[in-house]
């Protein structure tokens, strides 16, 4: 008796709870019944700044699936400086993504943040094409000022900047860009896809495709300090700089990217660093890009780079580098680097950057690991001392050069009851599973996973035993 009351209590203080969120919550649909609505879930506005200006700090703005286009208030979009969230109904969903889009079909940005708005000015989950800067000036679909936004699980398409930035500009920004897919942009001068200056942005886990400017198709940066991690870049195109561009004073981190077939009319096919700014890159895939000069990398006017630990086809003798400011570390290789799918006169849509591996590759069409014949040589090759945690287990203990390494979809090597990682399984592997026997946790012994160390895995680990590395 007392349990259930105590139960009763409970559900009461959770449904409060949810209430009290609900109430936080400020609806958008272009098919509400009224114009313009009064933001409740049973009367919605109808465009997307209303609600925004009817919103307080740490309110939720959620737009429902539509187009939303054709009136000033659904472009342009100004939070004013507010910490909220604008969000689609379920921005992980990628088909709610794709249909829940803000078009302003060539009228205006998607975004404007110009007001100081920070990380905790959130959007995410939402379509923003055709968007479209005034003629001659920068950031088309999004423009950040003084402004350090969180951008995430966004599409950013067929953005078109008349100065630079044809997806994003960002100016004196420390904005982070997560999980974006930025493709179609292109910019009149600087970055096709992204395009900043005096910024420390952060870009994680996007997808930069088939984006265009004079320089940096993928991503531009002058005189600031970006950070690019576990990003594809692929398929971009620029007199200088087809994937990435370097400028004045910039310093550009790429860590665990891949950056494929880009493409620069002038120098540096996926990379182009000019006047006294600097690359460093990491655990990264340069492959089959093109230029006239420096075909994966050029270095030019006091422009300098430093590699370490990349696949990077032709390796440094194919880097221009007149003035010899190239860095080339340790653990850099030139080989296939045995893409999922690439084929580089193929149709850029179907290119899968995951690594080929035999012992297990995910792949997102089905949504599930599969075997290749042959496995990359970019598995476990990345810096040793990166982390690599979070790679599904067998990863090697060693994090894998390009994209996909250091994350969840990493590809994998090796038996998963060689627990040392020395290419056999043995009694120095019988060892480790004996001292985790019947320990509740979730640890690579446990190799059924159910989080003990038990009879079930003792199973599987007979089954592997006395394997070796071909
Ligand atoms: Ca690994
Ligand atoms: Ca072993
Ligand atoms: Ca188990």
């Amino acid at each position: 008796m007392y349990k259930s009351k105590k139960l009763v209590i409970l559900l009461v203080c959770l449904s409060a709870v949810s209430i009290s969120n609900a109430e936080n919550i400020i609806y958008v649909d272009v098919n509400g019944p009224n114009d313009p609505g009064t933001g409740t879930f049973n009367d919605p506005f109808r465009k997307i700044q209303y609600a925004i200006d009817d919103a307080n700090d740490s309110d939720i703005v959620e737009i429902r699936p539509g187009i939303y286009t054709a009136d000033p208030n659904n472009y342009n979009l100004d939070p004013n400086g507010k910490a909220i969230i604008i969000r689609s109904i379920e921005p992980n969903d990628p088909n709610i993504v794709a249909n829940t889009i803000i078009d302003p079909n060539g009228a205006g940005r998607g975004f404007y943040f110009h007001s100081g708005e920070d990380a905790n000015c959130i959007v995410a989950g939402l379509t923003i094409r055709n968007a479209n800067s005034v003629p001659g000036y920068n950031g088309g679909s999004v423009y950040c000022y003084y402004s350090d936004p969180t951008i995430r699980n966004c599409i950013i398409e067929n953005g078109r900047a008349g100065g630079s930035g044809g997806g994003f500009f960002c100016d004196y920004s420390k904005s982070s860009i997560i999980n974006c897919t930025i493709t179609g942009n292109s910019a009149e001068y600087y970055g096709g896809g992204i395009s900043c200056i005096f910024s420390d942005l952060v870009i994680v886990g996007c997808m930069i495709a088939g984006n265009a400017a004079v320089e940096g198709g993928g991503i531009d940066n002058a005189q600031g300090n970006p950070t690019i991690i576990n990003c594809v870049v692929t398929d971009n195109k620029a007199s200088s700089g087809g994937g990435v561009s370097c400028y004045y004073r910039g310093e550009t981190n790429l860590i665990n990217c891949t950056v494929t077939k880009n493409s620069a009319t002038n120098a540096g096919g996926a990379l182009c660093c000019q006047y006294e700014s600097s690359a460093t890159i990491d655990n990264s895939i340069l492959w089959a890009n093109e230029a006239n000069q420096g075909t994966q990398l050029a270095l030019m006017y006091e422009g300098s780079a430093s590699v370490g630990y990349c696949n990077v086809q032709g390796e440094w003798a194919e880097v221009y580098d007149p003035c010899d400011n190239l860095d080339w570390r340790n653990g850099n290789m030139d080989a296939d680097p045995c893409f999922a799918t690439f084929d580089p006169n193929g149709d850029p849509n179907m290119w899968d950057f995951h690594l080929r591996s035999m012992y297990g590759r995910w792949d997102g069409n089905s949504q599930s690991w599969v075997a290749d014949l042959s496995t990359s040589p970019c598995i476990d090759a990345g810096d040793p001392n990166s982390d690599w945690a979070v790679e599904p287990w067998p990863n090697g203990k060693r994090i894998n050069m390009g994209a996909y390494g250091g994350t969840s979809q990493a590809s994998m090597n090796g038996n998963r009851a060689d627990f040392d990682v020395d290419g056999s399984v043995d009694f120095i592997d019988f060892a480790e599973f004996a001292n985790k026997w019947l320990e509740q946790e979730f640890c690579i012994q446990d190799l059924s996973a159910d989080g003990v160390v038990e009879f079930a895995d003792l199973r599987v680990f007979a089954e592997n035993w006395l394997w070796k590395e071909q």
